[in-house]
């Protein structure tokens, strides 16, 4: 017990050397750190938002504080996408006959956190539709083609946020499927960490299909507040 605990790191100490590997472009040291910290903690969730989530927070200040030049965050944020694509090459795939689309709005770069989120919903068996930025009319058509169970639309910048609003609105318009607003740009608003995202699809869907009130009104009060102003097709 006491070697184990020995060779255990905390989540600070992994932030640190994922810090250094991502921003040097190492994918094997970023990725060894990955497979420590599941052997340690047995959930890649608890590595997406203990680990890896703060080390792209800590780029990003410190690129706003010109402390860390464009190329480094761009070689660092491009190893987080490889690193992801063989994370997700590993993930159990138990259908649970739930789709998902993801996407973003129109003029929003921000990937990496869909890509997040359709790792961990695969996972847990969802089948995802991962379709990045697009134009409304395209994200329109695709939802008439393939009638999703549920949509998140995920946005970083401030920017992004009247964009986002202005798809929510279309899509509520035409089709009756619950949708989901999250990402940096709303994180003043709402707590959206990883482990809250199963009850959010559990209460959105239990209020759509079964029209009952959602036991989690505690957990996604923003989300059923836009529910209720929603209008039915
Ligand atoms: C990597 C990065 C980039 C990369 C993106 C690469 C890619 N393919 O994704 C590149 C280099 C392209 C980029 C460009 C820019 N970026 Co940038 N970028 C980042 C950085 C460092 C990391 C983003 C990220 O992956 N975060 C990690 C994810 C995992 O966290 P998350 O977004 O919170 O998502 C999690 C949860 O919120 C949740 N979630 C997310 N969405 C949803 C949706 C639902 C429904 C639910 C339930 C949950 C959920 O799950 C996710 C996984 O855990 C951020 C810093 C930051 N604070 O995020 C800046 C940041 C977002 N960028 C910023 C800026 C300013 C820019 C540029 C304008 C810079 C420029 N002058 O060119 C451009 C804009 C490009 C564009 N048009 O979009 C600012 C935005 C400020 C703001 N809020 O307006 C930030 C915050 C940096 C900063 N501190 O200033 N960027």
């Amino acid at each position: 017990k006491i070697l184990s605990a020995k060779n255990n790191n905390t989540h600070e100490d992994y932030v640190e050397k994922l810090y250094n590997t991502l921003t040097k472009g190492d994918l094997d040291g970023s990725m060894a750190i990955y497979n420590k910290t599941i052997v340690q903690w047995r959930r890649f969730d608890v590595f997406f938002e203990r680990v890896l989530r703060p080390v792209l927070y800590n780029i990003g200040q410190r690129w706003a504080d010109g402390i860390l030049d464009v190329a480094t965050e761009h070689i660092a944020s491009n190893t987080v996408q490889s690193m992801i694509r063989v994370i997700q090459s590993r993930a159990n795939r138990k259908p649970n006959n739930i789709s998902v689309i993801l996407c973003m709005p129109a003029g929003e770069e921000h990937k990496i956190p869909s890509d997040i989120l359709e790792t961990f919903l695969v996972s847990k068996g969802y089948k995802v539709y991962n379709l990045g930025s697009l134009p409304a009319t395209d994200l329109l058509g695709y939802i008439y083609r393939n009638r999703p169970d549920i949509i998140f639309i995920t946005a970083s910048l401030r920017d992004s946020i009247n964009p986002t609003k202005s798809l929510f609105r279309k899509i509520v318009e035409q089709f009756d499927v619950p949708v989901i607003v999250g990402g940096y740009a709303f994180s003043d608003y709402m707590d959206l960490s990883l482990s809250r995202v199963p009850a959010i699809i559990k209460c959105a869907l239990e209020f759509v299909n079964n029209k009952r009130e959602c036991s989690y009104v505690e957990c996604c009060p923003e989300f059923i507040t836009n529910l209720k102003h929603t209008n039915k097709v």
